[in-house]
């Protein structure tokens, strides 16, 4: 709201990934790259800024992913929680600190912020039915159940959400519900929960939202006020799950924090871990120069630390908070979590949450589960030292306003017509000709002309115009104006055209590269954000250290004389073939899985030879059937199974006409406990060949064979 407040410092948080799986370039386009870039913006002008991540580490999905791989949860948040920070380090994402939720100052953290709510009586208590199942005796929280939708019908919808329609979603709105851990239809049990009453804090939200933050995007204010205007619901905060981080009350045995009450806490405990680690730190250094100086100079005063107060970033209105995310987290940052701050009612709020929308890949949304990804580690094999080039790539076309599509295609096109093109070809034209003009010695300015006023009104004038973007979380339009100073800078080399005049007027000449040179300089300063790597790495080209951001738009920022480095190229060209591979790749990946839909149920764990003999199927013939009355699938069938003659209920009538199959042999599975079905005792199975597309046909002896034989 008060976006011309000056604030004293900045507290900027960045979503943290769940950690069961690697991160891939939506992540990086949609949340870290534009942090990184607001971030280091901030800290070139010399603010206090503190760079918030970490990996989220509790959640159904991670112990669902254990589960399958047979191994516990925290073998799993170990794993991925290395190989993320280890990208996000790779790719120069400049995190403070890079925490985790499965922390001892985490679970602490997150306890006693519930038990603040708690003790000031905030939290609702309420007992309600949920799903169960039976055999695991376990209740079945949000991703431990499939169903179908009942918006859209997608038959795989889960427990809190339908993936197809977005929708979000009550495990018990599922139609024909099942537990993921057994296949089993859940029960209904009763539990007891603490609920976050939203509904309450609905007016103030209202006000703090739709009144007093017009300004966030509009992506992001839309949401919200969608949300908003549908009203709110209590929240459960607590879930019956052993992974997570235990409620702190002696009557919630067996119960945890939901994830998203203790994720965005993750913030917070990683704020108090930094803080700890840094006055660690200082006291040592402190320590050692007192040792130091004692022994110098026999006695002096000790000397101050400069100790941080973790509570001046989150509780200090003069510290403007910040959460990166993508759109997906709105509600969670938006409303939940700002619900929970006022709810504690010691915390600043955030100023901003620019969430941005999706980058699908090729046109499809990128998928962990299909692997439909460009992976960050795998892209560093492919493309060693290219860290910049996809950093530019996902900047320029961040999915900042809308969903963006990111192609192999456009990624080589940026890099050759932009990056090549424009930025590395200026500065390795101004570095050759200084070389070949001035044994690489920056030549310093004689007579300033029209056109060279101009440009160096120009240089002067750029920053200001990326810092206003920057600062309105617009980055693709700061990055786009960073590129139009190479772009001028071209234009001018282009225009005064110094490789004709050498020979006549090498004083002209030396005015010029000495500008252009100048236009580098600035370069290495409005580039940073985007492109660290690079900016790194014309600095030394340039024989200059570092500088901030209050020196951008300066004409003298590399002195006369200074020796320049041997040219070299910032960017290189990548070529068709580099590209055709990685597509190949993904097309390779989509014939896969498009296999895989199609053909393959991934065998089931191995059964024992006993296992199989307990099952008694025999040979039996169809000898009446007909329609289960108000039902679709259902036909009511007596078998002569040999043994005896019996009543079966099979979901075939899709398939199969009653009058048509009187006489059919068929396999069935006749010690199958009886089950009561539309109120039907069914006495076993009928042996059915299901294809992926659901199609049932009879499983049935290849030649005729009295009713009754073992099959075996
Ligand atoms: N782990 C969801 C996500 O990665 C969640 C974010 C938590 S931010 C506090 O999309
Ligand atoms: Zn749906």
């Amino acid at each position: 709201m008060e976006q011309n407040k000056k604030y004293k410092r900045f507290t900027v948080t960045s979503a943290l990934p769940y950690a069961n799986g690697p991160v891939h370039i939506g992540h990086l386009a949609g949340v870290y790259v534009p942090a990184d870039i607001y971030v280091r913006y901030l800290r070139s002008k010399g603010e206090d800024v503190l760079f918030i991540g970490g990996s989220d580490e509790h959640g159904v999905p991670i112990t669902i992913k254990a589960k399958q791989e047979g191994v516990t949860p925290q073998q799993i948040v170990d794993k991925y929680h290395g190989i993320i920070k280890q990208s996000f380090k790779e790719f120069g994402i400049s995190f403070d600190i890079y925490s985790r939720t499965s922390n001892k100052i985490h679970h602490e953290t997150a306890a006693e912020f519930f038990t603040t709510l708690y003790n000031k009586g905030e939290f609702i208590v309420k007992t309600t039915e949920q799903l169960y199942d039976e055999e695991n005796k376990q209740f079945l929280a949000d991703r431990y159940i499939t169903g179908t939708c009942p918006f859209c019908n997608n038959e795989k919808a889960y427990g809190d959400q339908c993936e197809k329609c977005g929708t979000s979603l009550n495990a018990t709105d599922l139609i024909n519900p099942k537990s993921v851990l057994s296949g089993n239809v859940p029960v209904m049990k009763e539990t007891k929960h603490w609920f976050l009453p939203l509904d309450k804090y609905e007016p103030w939200l209202k006000q703090w939202i739709l009144e007093e933050h017009r300004e966030w995007k509009t992506n992001v204010y839309g949401q919200c006020k969608s949300w908003l205007d549908q009203g709110l619901q209590p929240r459960a905060v607590t879930r019956d799950l052993d992974w997570g981080v235990k409620v702190p009350l002696e009557e919630a045995a067996g119960k945890v924090l939901y994830v998203w009450f203790d994720a965005p806490i993750g913030y917070i405990s990683a704020t108090k871990e930094w803080a700890e680690d840094k006055n660690k730190k200082s006291m040592v250094n402190s320590q050692m120069s007192i040792v130091n100086s004692q022994q110098s100079v026999g006695d002096s005063e000790p000397q101050s630390t400069n100790l941080v107060d973790w509570k001046t970033y989150w509780k200090d209105p003069e510290t403007k908070l910040v959460h990166f995310i993508g759109k997906d987290n709105i509600v969670f940052h938006c409303i939940v979590f700002p619900a929970m701050l006022h709810a504690e009612g010691s915390y600043i709020l955030p100023d901003n949450v620019p969430a941005n929308e999706f980058l699908n890949l090729e046109s499809d949304k990128i998928s962990t589960s299909r692997n439909w990804a460009v992976w960050l580690h795998e892209y560093l094999l492919e493309f060693p030292n290219k860290q910049d080039v996809l950093r530019y790539v996902l900047c320029s076309n961040a999915p900042e306003t809308k969903d963006n599509d990111f192609t192999w295609k456009d990624f080589q096109l940026k890099n050759n017509s932009e990056l090549v093109a424009i930025l590395g070809n200026f500065v390795n034209r101004v570095m050759v000709l200084t070389h070949k003009y001035f044994n690489g010695l920056v030549p310093e300015i004689t007579t300033l002309n029209e056109q060279d006023k101009e440009v160096m009104k120009a240089i002067s004038e750029f920053p200001k115009r990326i810092s206003d973007s920057i600062e309105l979380y617009r980055f693709r339009e700061a990055l786009a104006e960073m590129m139009n100073l190479a772009r001028a800078g071209n234009k001018y080399l282009a225009e005064s055209e110094p490789w004709k005049i050498f020979n006549t007027d090498p004083e002209r000449v030396k005015t010029i590269l000495n500008i252009s040179l100048q236009i580098c300089a600035n370069l290495t300063i409005v580039m940073e954000p985007f492109l660290p790597f690079t900016a790194t790495k014309l600095l030394g080209l340039l024989n200059m250290g570092a500088l901030i951001w209050a020196d951008a738009g300066k004409s003298d920022l590399l002195k006369p004389g200074t020796q320049l480095g041997t040219p070299e190229f910032l960017f290189t060209k990548i070529e068709d073939d580099v590209i055709a591979k990685q597509v190949q790749k993904l097309m390779d990946t989509k014939l896969a899985n498009e296999e895989k839909e199609l053909h393959v149920t991934p065998a089931k764990p191995d059964i024992s030879y006993d296992d199989f003999t307990k099952m008694d199927i025999r040979t039996g013939i169809i000898m009446t059937a007909e329609k289960v009355a108000k039902t679709q699938k259902l036909l009511k069938l007596t078998i002569d199974t040999g043994i005896d003659k019996r009543t079966v209920v099979s979901g075939i009538a899709e398939f199969y006409d009653p009058e048509k199959i009187i006489g059919q042999k068929v396999a069935i599975l006749v010690n199958l406990e009886p089950r009561t079905i539309k109120g039907i005792k069914s006495q076993g199975m009928i042996l059915m060949a299901e294809n992926p597309k659901g199609t049932l046909v009879f499983v049935m002896p290849s030649k005729d064979i009295e009713a009754g034989s073992l099959i075996k």
